[in-house]
């Protein structure tokens, strides 16, 4: 279980950096990606999750879109986001990253949040680049539209597009900087997200993941936490005490 040098490291002022995954919203009910209950096992990314799949079939992709859209609406955050969340409020200095884009961070009440893969609950028109908020009750149409005609699709990064650049290079400048890293329910698979552990361990941070299955970074970590996020997380933060 958790170690007792972690446990002393975060109980001095340290610098904190966290990356999650789709297996940190899984114990709310939202399915991840890969793995046996994983999205990809029904739909192949390729088909999903990529603009040429967009621009083939806009249809089918809002369909999936709409779908896990209605899974998110129905859930609520678990635990472990709520630990990550009160840890932000202990410690000054924490850096949360989400690959996620389900916004149940926020919700848990974790402010500072960088989403690397956008976010399903906001649409963006392809043509005017105008961002909204999901507008599948008022816009029933198939493949809704933006009110300058141009097609809206989900505000989300698929496979072959950059991330947002200020986000990602704030992500890479936290990853860098810390003491602790924690990489949390994240098969450490899609790039760039996958790289940012292996920077924190090479500028000299202590790598901590927590999982339930071993993932690429299992060998390069300093401490794997193997379990469920929703009962691993609560348990790292009831030992760090009261920092402020
Ligand atoms: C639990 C648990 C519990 C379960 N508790 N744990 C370098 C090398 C190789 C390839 C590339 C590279 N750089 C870029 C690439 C290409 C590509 C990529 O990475 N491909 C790889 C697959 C090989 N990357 C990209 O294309 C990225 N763009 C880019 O690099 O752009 C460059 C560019 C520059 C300039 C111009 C143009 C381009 C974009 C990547 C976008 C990824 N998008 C998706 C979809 C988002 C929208 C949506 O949600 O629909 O993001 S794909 C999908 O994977 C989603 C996720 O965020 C992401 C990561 O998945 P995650 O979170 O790790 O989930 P799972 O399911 O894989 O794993 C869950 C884990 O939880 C498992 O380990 C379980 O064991 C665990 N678990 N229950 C704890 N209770
Ligand atoms: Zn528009």
């Amino acid at each position: 279980m958790v170690s007792r040098k972690l446990t002393e490291m975060m109980r001095e002022e340290c610098r904190i950096c966290i990356l999650t995954g789709a297996g940190i919203s899984a114990e709310s009910g939202v399915p991840t990606f890969r793995g046996e209950d994983g999205l990809w096992k029904r739909y192949r990314p390729e088909e999903l999750a990529t603009p040429d799949a967009f621009a083939r079939n806009p249809e089918l992709v809002w369909e999936w879109y709409r779908y896990r859209r209605g899974i998110i609406r129905g859930v609520a955050p678990n635990p472990g986001h709520y630990a990550l969340a009160e840890l932000e409020r202990r410690f000054s200095a924490v850096t949360l990253i989400t690959q996620n884009v389900d916004g149940l961070h926020r919700r848990a009440g974790s402010r500072h949040v960088l989403e690397l893969h956008g976010n399903i609950m906001q649409d963006r028109c392809q043509r005017c680049g105008a961002v909204s908020a999901a507008a599948d009750a008022r816009n029933a149409e198939p493949v809704p539209r933006c009110r300058c005609g141009g097609l809206l699709r989900p505000h989300v990064v698929w496979f072959g597009e950059p991330l947002p650049q200020q986000v990602l290079a704030d992500a890479q400048a936290a990853a860098e900087a810390c003491d602790i890293f924690l990489a949390v329910g994240t098969s450490a698979r899609v790039y760039p997200a996958a790289a940012f552990p292996l920077l924190a361990i090479r500028a000299g941070a202590y790598l901590v993941e927590v999982n339930t299955e071993e993932t690429p970074l299992s060998g390069e970590a300093n401490e794997v936490l193997t379990g469920k996020s929703g009962d691993i997380l609560p348990m790292l933060l009831a030992g760090t005490g009261e920092q402020r």
